[in-house]
Order: C-alpha cells, then sequence, then structure tokens
C-alpha cells in the first residue's frame, strides 16, 4: 500500500507556476530570489555574512562568519554580541511602535491587539520580575504555558537577561515535563494554573505539581499564570503568582547582551532512543534563520497578517510565532484554541475577522478538517489569503489538492516546508513568487542550505524516484549546535554515518525528474503522529514500565488523519489480555507520555518475532500491524510460529 502510493507520487505531473497576480505584489520578486540563490552559490560563508549585517541589530558586530575547526560544534558569527528580545521589540518602537505584534484570540473567542510597545513592556516587566525571582544569565528556566501572549512574552523575557528556555508543550505529561525539567537542571518553573482548550479544561498546575513531587530538585521558584481561575495548590515560598511577580516592577530593562553563540534555547524532541534530546540553539544564527524564512518563504513584510496554528511548545511555534514574525515586525494572529471549536469553521472564520493574508498550518489539521467537509470553509470569503503553508510531515496530494481550491481558492501558493528542531527554520520548501509547486513535493533547498540524498556508501543517489538519505552537506547559520549535556550524542546522531561535515537529518528522500525534493518519511525509529515526533522506544519504555507488562515493541501504521498512529504488541507476564486491559494501557501511556502517544491498538501475543541473535523484526510488525502480506524472509526468525498468532489476533 506504501508503495503504491509512492508510485501514484511520482506520476504525479501537476505542476503550478506561481500565480502571476501573486508575483506582481510579492515583495520578494523572481529576480531577487535569483540572486539569493547565486550569491549563495557563489560563496557560502559571505551570503550568509550579509544577511546576518542586513537582518540583525548588532551590539558589537562580529568579524569571523564560521568557525569550523572543531566540527561538528560548529560556530557562526561567534565574535559578536546582540540579544534576540531587542531585536524583536527594541529596534521597531520608533517606527512601529503602535503597530499591533499580536492578535490574541482566546478558547473563547476574546481577541486582545497588543501593540509592540505594549509588548516591549511586558516583556520588560516579567525580565525584571524573573531577575527579581533569582534567574540570570545561562540559567535555565522550563515554560509549561498554554498557547497565549505570556508564553511568547515569558520566552522573549528569557531571551532579554541571557536566561536558556526550555518550553514543555502543555500536552505532556507530569512524568514528561519532569524529565525534562531534570535534564535541563532548570531553576525555574513558569506555568498556568489551567487553560481552556476546547471548552476542556487543561489542569497545567496540577500537572506541574505532580511533576515537582516526583523530581525536578533543581526548581526553586514556580510563576504561575492565573488563566482558567480554577483553585489550585500554592507551595508558599516557592509559588508565585505571574501578577505579584511583575506587581512593581519597572518596564524598562536593559537587554543583556550576549554572544552570537550564546545559547538562546533548549527543546526537547524525540529520537530513536527512550530519552528525548534536549536540543540546543543559538542567539545569532537561530535569529537570523526566523528571520530569512520568514521574508523568503511566506513574503512577510509590513502589511501582512501572519498566522501560524501551531502551539508554542513545538519549534514551529519558537520560530514561526516567538521569534520570526516579531522579529520582522509583523502583525500575527496567535490562537489558543482548537480548529473544530466550537465549531469546524473555526479557523475561517478567523481568517475572515483578522483578514489573515498567510496562514501556516500542519496536514494532520488540513485532513482532519477536510472531513468535515466543504460548506465549513465556504461560509467564508478567504479572500485575504496570499500565501499557504504546511509543516510537520508530509502532505498527501488529496489534502493539498483541497487546501489550494477549498482556501486558496486556486490564487494562493502553497509553500509546504520540511525542517526539523534541530534545523531551526525552513530549510527545503518553495519560495512563493518563484518556485513551481507540486502536491506532495517540498521542491528544493533554500539559498545557503545545501541538501542532497545519498546512498549508504556516501554517494549522491541521481537517479528520479531513486530513495536515499536526506543530508545537509554544509553548515548553515541556523543549524542546532548540540544535544545539551550530551554532545557525544549530538555527533553520533547528526554526524555519525559519513563525515563530520554531513548533517544526517532521519529521514529519507527522493527527487523527481526536475531534481524536486519529496519526503518520503524517518530511517530511524521515531514516528509522526499529527505532525508531532515520537520515539517508539519511549512508548515501549511507558508499556513496560506498567506492572503486568513484561514486553512491547511498538510500529505504526498509516492513519487517514493522524498521518501515522500507534500499534502496540505487548507481552503480559502473566495471563491473557482482554479489551479491559487494553484500554488501561493506552490510558497508561496517555498518562506517562501525553495524550498525543495514545497507542491507537494494541494486540497482546504470547511473543515478539525475533531473529537468532534476539533483535525484535520491526519491519515484520509494520507489515502485520498494517495488514499487508508479508513478504519480508522470515527464514530467520526464532519463533516463526508466533507470526500466525500476531495477525490471527488484528483486529
Ligand atoms: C518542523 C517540525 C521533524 C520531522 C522531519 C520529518 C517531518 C516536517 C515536513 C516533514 C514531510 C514536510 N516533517 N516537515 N515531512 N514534509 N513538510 O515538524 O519539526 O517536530 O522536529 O519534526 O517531521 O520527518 O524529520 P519536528
Amino acid at each position: 500500500m506504501a508503495d503504491s502510493k509512492i508510485e501514484s507520487v511520482l506520476r504525479e505531473d501537476r505542476v503550478f507556476e506561481p500565480p502571476q497576480a501573486f508575483v506582481e505584489q510579492a515583495k520578494l520578486k523572481p529576480a531577487d530570489v535569483e540572486a539569493l540563490y547565486q550569491a549563495a552559490q557563489d560563496d557560502h560563508e559571505g551570503f550568509w555574512a550579509e544577511r546576518a549585517r542586513e537582518h540583525i541589530d548588532w551590539h558589537k558586530p562580529f568579524t569571523q562568519t564560521l568557525d569550523s575547526a572543531n566540527a561538528p560544534f560548529f560556530k557562526w558569527f561567534t565574535d559578536g554580541e546582540l540579544n534576540v528580545s531587542y531585536n524583536c521589540l527594541d529596534r521597531h518602537l520608533d517606527t512601529k511602535g503602535d503597530k499591533t505584534a499580536i492578535i490574541f484570540e482566546s478558547d473563547d473567542g476574546e481577541v486582545e491587539h497588543i501593540s509592540y510597545r505594549e509588548l516591549h513592556a511586558r516583556v520588560c516587566r516579567f525580565a525584571n520580575a524573573l531577575k527579581a525571582n533569582g534567574l540570570g544569565k545561562g540559567d535555565r528556566a522550563v515554560i509549561y504555558l498554554p498557547n497565549v501572549p505570556q508564553a511568547a512574552i515569558a520566552m522573549l523575557a528569557c531571551a532579554r537577561i541571557g536566561a536558556i528556555h526550555s518550553v514543555v508543550f502543555g500536552g505532556f505529561s507530569a512524568p514528561s515535563l519532569r524529565d525534562r525539567i531534570d535534564d535541563a537542571e532548570a531553576k525555574m518553573l513558569i506555568t498556568a494554573d489551567g487553560n481552556y482548550r476546547g471548552g476542556k479544561l487543561i489542569p497545567l498546575k496540577d500537572v506541574a505539581d505532580k511533576a515537582l513531587s516526583q523530581g525536578g530538585a533543581s526548581i526553586e521558584k514556580v510563576i504561575v499564570l492565573k488563566r482558567s481561575g480554577t483553585d489550585v495548590a500554592m507551595t508558599s515560598g516557592r509559588d508565585i503568582w505571574w501578577h505579584d511577580a511583575i506587581d512593581g516592577q519597572s518596564d524598562d530593562c536593559p537587554p543583556e547582551w550576549v554572544n552570537a553563540e550564546h545559547p538562546l534555547f533548549i527543546l526537547y524532541t524525540s529520537g530513536s532512543t527512550g530519552k528525548p534530546k534536549g536540543i540546543q540553539h543559538s542567539t545569532g544564527g537561530y535569529l537570523l534563520g526566523a528571520i530569512c524564512t520568514c521574508r523568503w518563504v511566506f513574503d512577510l513584510s509590513d502589511d501582512d497578517v501572519f498566522w501560524c496554528t501551531a502551539d508554542v511548545g513545538w519549534i514551529t511555534g519558537h520560530t514561526y510565532i516567538a521569534y520570526g514574525p516579531t522579529a520582522c515586525g509583523a502583525t500575527q494572529v496567535m490562537f489558543e484554541g482548537v480548529p473544530t471549536y466550537p465549531e469546524p469553521d473555526r479557523f475561517w472564520k478567523m481568517v475572515d475577522t483578522h483578514q489573515v493574508t498567510i496562514f501556516y498550518t500542519a496536514p494532520t489539521a488540513i485532513r482532519a478538517l477536510m472531513k468535515h467537509g466543504d460548506e465549513y470553509p465556504q461560509r467564508h470569503a478567504l479572500d485575504s489569503l496570499k500565501v499557504l503553508g504546511t509543516v510537520g510531515e508530509p502532505i498527501n496530494p488529496e489534502a493539498w489538492m483541497w487546501y489550494r481550491k477549498m482556501i486558496g481558492h486556486d490564487r494562493c501558493p502553497i509553500v509546504d516546508t520540511w525542517w526539523q528542531t534541530e534545523t531551526g527554520g525552513h530549510m527545503i520548501t518553495p519560495i512563493p513568487s518563484y518556485t513551481p509547486t507540486k502536491p506532495g513535493s517540498v521542491t528544493r533547498a533554500l539559498p545557503g542550505i545545501d541538501a542532497d540524498i545519498l546512498d549508504e556508501a556516501g554517494k549522491p543517489v541521481t537517479d528520479a524516484g531513486a530513495g536515499g538519505v536526506l543530508v545537509i552537506k554544509k553548515p548553515w547559520p541556523y543549524m542546532l549546535r548540540t544535544i545539551w549535556g550530551d554532545p557525544e550524542r549530538y555527533k553520533e546522531t547528526y554526524f555519525g554515518m559519513y563525515d563530520a561535515h554531513t548533517y544526517v537529518a532521519g529521514d529519507s528522500a527522493q527527487r523527481d525528474e526536475q531534481g524536486n525534493f519529496r519526503i518520503l518519511g524517518r530511517i530511524d525509529d521515531v514516528v509522526n503522529i499529527s505532525g508531532h515526533r515520537l520515539g517508539t522506544m519511549e512508548v515501549e519504555s511507558a508499556l513496560v514500565a506498567h506492572a503486568e507488562v513484561a514486553e512491547a515493541a511498538v510500529v505504526s501504521r498509516p492513519h487517514e488523519v493522524k498521518g501515522e498512529a500507534i500499534v502496540a504488541f505487548v507481552i503480559l507476564k502473566s495471563g491473557e489480555g482482554n479489551d479491559e486491559l487494553a484500554s488501561d494501557l493506552r490510558n497508561w501511556v496517555a498518562e506517562q507520555l501525553g495524550a498525543i502517544a495514545k497507542p491507537e491498538e494494541i494486540r497482546f501475543a504470547d511473543g515478539l518475532p525475533k531473529t537468532r541473535s534476539g533483535k525484535i523484526m520491526r519491519r515484520l510488525l509494520r507489515t502485520v500491524a498494517r495488514g499487508d502480506e508479508v513478504t519480508q524472509d522470515v527464514s530467520t526468525l526464532e519463533n516463526p510460529q508466533i507470526l500466525e498468532q500476531l495477525q490471527a489476533r488484528g483486529s
């Protein structure tokens, strides 16, 4: 089935040139794009140095562009000094102080406009509160907040004082929060009493308390935003309300000038082992990526209203809510709720209300909304839209075409943006005035990004349609710098396959006849559920932590809306499995890791298919989970009878 899908996309011949009307009004004209590609081609380092001088206000200019002496630990603009919050706020005050920075819409539809001047004041006040509560340069603060302006304010306030934030998505469970706090050795936790999403209460403070009762010994202070108004326990001496913390604080807070390589944030993401990786980003290079990609890929400019529907808990919300749009001085929409509440036209209604010009969302949302039917987008004009974007997972051509027709009215270019937590910003994507687009294709690498596809021996794969390992062959300014506290793992994971200059993304890809990239999926044990990365090992560890489970293996199978769904094969310590236990185990995993990780199906078996050397044959399990015919060689199986049992127990 997977193969036939690939086939159909390979035969995809619908190509859409940039619409003339779009090109005419675009800020970045085709000739400008051409010039960027040429400049990057001619001089990789010089190209990025020029961009860094053009787009960033430096406190102290850099003299060295790239330092590769200690590859793969690259440094960019290494002797320069700057402050990210200064670049996102202060520098706009003279010309754009009264311009709206954030149009916030809450779950229940209340709207708040925050100007750049007001955002600056609120960031400064909170930054002073952080300092007053003992947070300083280089200290880590974990942010566990809903998708509300205070989340962006907290991030920018950390940046202002040189503290390193680590945002944990509000859907994560207590154990996940605890592990992240412990790994980062965070001094402060910033959370909320709770909030409503889709009308449902998310009890953030309760979860935070649970996390801190199981670990989190490094936490000295907890700042709590009052949001839901629900009753929560406040530990005296440790917990303070946000409004009390800022009470009396000045709205002037001089920025802490930091080195370009000073860590701006850590963001945890799943890898192929059970332990999430703390992806560490820099200050200067990261900021440059956020600005350039907003300008190039969204054609973002002064008269736009930009809306990225991601949560600040993910990298997309870091780069395309907290940092990119603000650094560009743009107006953006920020939304606390979900696309289907109170009705499945919420997104489209908001596009009209706020006159959104650039809309950026995930394929899983598009597929879910598409299922609800055309009448929902048809209720709204959607005529303010100029550019549509997608991110997070491969988009199937059907969803792409629906997005183009029903939302973009065949008028808006679609930018399918491939990138990762690790890459910091867009890498392979169309540029809307320039690149012909094609359903299911992420097209070509941005200027200054040297992407390629290699075979196992490191030879470039040049044949159209042939798959290989997606790599980036030159360092780029906004790449990750290391894995927090684990430089060896950084080296091994991203540069272990070929050499210290070849970044291995963990995805496989192919090219079409025109050289456009298409992403095929992960090459490691990472699955992508509704655009969110999850290590199969994480789910397995959660399962075996249950008292009745002896062993577990987790794979994914395609899912119509979520992209992929989790199927877990479970071996019990004793007794037979039943529906009730299956349901208990599903809930258990959700409690351990968060709702995203909840398995779609649990299959009980007496054993797992293993090779004689004891390796679980995951490929075989994947085939079984999909209900496909087994064509793999099973002669190396130690326990061939298990295969029949697994197949027979499928539902
Ligand atoms: C930004 C983000 C990264 C993984 C990545 C890949 C998948 C992201 C994609 C895509 C196909 C796209 N991915 N964008 N696959 N087409 N446009 O999603 O970061 O959460 O770290 O996930 O997501 O597999 O390796 P992150």
